[in-house]
């Protein structure tokens, strides 16, 4: 069985986005690989977090993982700051990053346009972290959503710089973007990713949203004023966003959707993808309020941070072994 590992940062409560582009397939991959999914604590420090609200959105996270279906008895599930493998050897690949390609990764540029000053280093750290989360386990694939990939090519990168620098520890890992649904538009900004820290909460839904918001949000998603449901993400990015998104939830290609809303406008179109939209989240709404206080979850991720641990700790040794670090116990005479 194939590894996979992917990561979610837990810096607000998950979008539409992140369900379509990333969870969902989660759930499928994980019937025939080995799959470790993570809360990427560390990651989301990076940016300015509020403890008490950061505490809350690491539980959430993990209720939801369980909430669209991951099967603890099936892949391992943890928070990322409770394996401490991953900062150490996180230091070990910052060390043969080279700043020159760390500042040219497109998320901290956007993240960064404040300035330099006031801007966490830790944003611009970012990479070597997130490729230690997934060599650690050897991996061989990584679900992400396209905004990932070139965090992801940076990974095979530092791999490869590692593996013929020092000795071959680390697989080469693949990324795996699915073919709808990996860049989901911002609802008021088409041309932007719908993102769960945009200060407008009209441009996203968030997987939590009560049904008459989210009936709401996707009325007043900004469109044209043409009035022709078709799929031209450049001419008519709002409109092929939400047919993305009906797409998604309904296992319905786009050109079935736009052959059956053929010259009626966008009113009821609008008002069948709300409602395909609360048909997905709403029964997962309802079995994340179940987790969300049990004491269920905390075993969950305590087992999941052991079994992690374990794995992540093999490598870390190989790879300190591997560049000098620590040393050689003497044999007694
Ligand atoms: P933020 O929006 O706060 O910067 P994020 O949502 O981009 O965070 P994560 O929560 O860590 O970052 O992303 C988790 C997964 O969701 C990643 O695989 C990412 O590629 C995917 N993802 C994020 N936004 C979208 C989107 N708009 N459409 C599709 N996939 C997405
Ligand atoms: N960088 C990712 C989150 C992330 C991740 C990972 C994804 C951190 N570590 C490892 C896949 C594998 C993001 O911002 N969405």
């Amino acid at each position: 069985m194939s590894v996979i590992f992917s990561g979610i940062q837990p810096s607000g409560t998950l979008t539409l986005g992140n369900y379509l582009g990333a969870l969902k397939h989660f759930v499928d991959l994980q019937e025939d690989h080995h799959c470790y999914f993570c809360i990427v604590d560390e990651h989301a420090i990076t940016m300015p977090q509020d403890r008490l609200k950061l505490r809350d959105n690491i539980r959430s996270l993990a209720a939801l993982y369980l909430a669209v279906g991951i099967d603890p008895r099936k892949s391992t599930l943890f928070i990322q700051s409770e394996v401490p493998a991953h900062t150490q050897l996180g230091w070990m690949l910052q060390s043969i990053s080279y700043i020159g390609e760390l500042e040219r990764m497109t998320q901290f540029k956007d993240k960064s346009q404040g300035g330099r000053d006031g801007v966490s280093s830790g944003l611009l750290t970012y990479p070597p972290l997130m490729a230690a989360d997934i060599l650690l386990y050897q991996t061989e694939t990584v679900p992400v959503g396209e905004d990932q990939k070139q965090h992801l090519e940076l990974t095979r990168t530092l791999a490869e710089r590692f593996n013929n620098k020092y000795n071959n520890i680390f697989t080469v890992p693949e990324v795996s973007i699915p073919t709808t649904g990996a860049r989901i538009m911002s609802l008021q900004k088409p041309d932007k990713k719908m993102s769960k820290s945009d200060a407008n909460t009209k441009a996203f839904i968030s997987m939590l949203d009560a049904p008459d918001t989210i009936r709401k949000k996707i009325r007043s998603a900004v469109t044209d004023s043409e009035g022709i449901v078709e799929f031209d993400p450049d001419n008519k990015p709002g409109i092929s966003n939400l047919l993305t998104i009906y797409s998604v939830c309904t296992g319905r290609s786009p050109e079935e959707l736009t052959n059956a809303y053929h010259g009626q406008g966008y009113g009821d179109f609008k008002a069948d993808v709300g409602e395909a939209v609360v048909e997905v989240l709403s029964p997962i709404q309802e079995k994340y309020h179940e987790l969300l206080h049990s004491e269920e979850l905390d075993l969950i991720l305590d087992e999941g941070a052991g079994k992690a641990n374990v794995s992540a700790e093999k490598t870390l040794k190989k790879a300190k072994k591997a560049m000098g670090l620590g040393r050689v116990h003497q044999k007694r005479k």
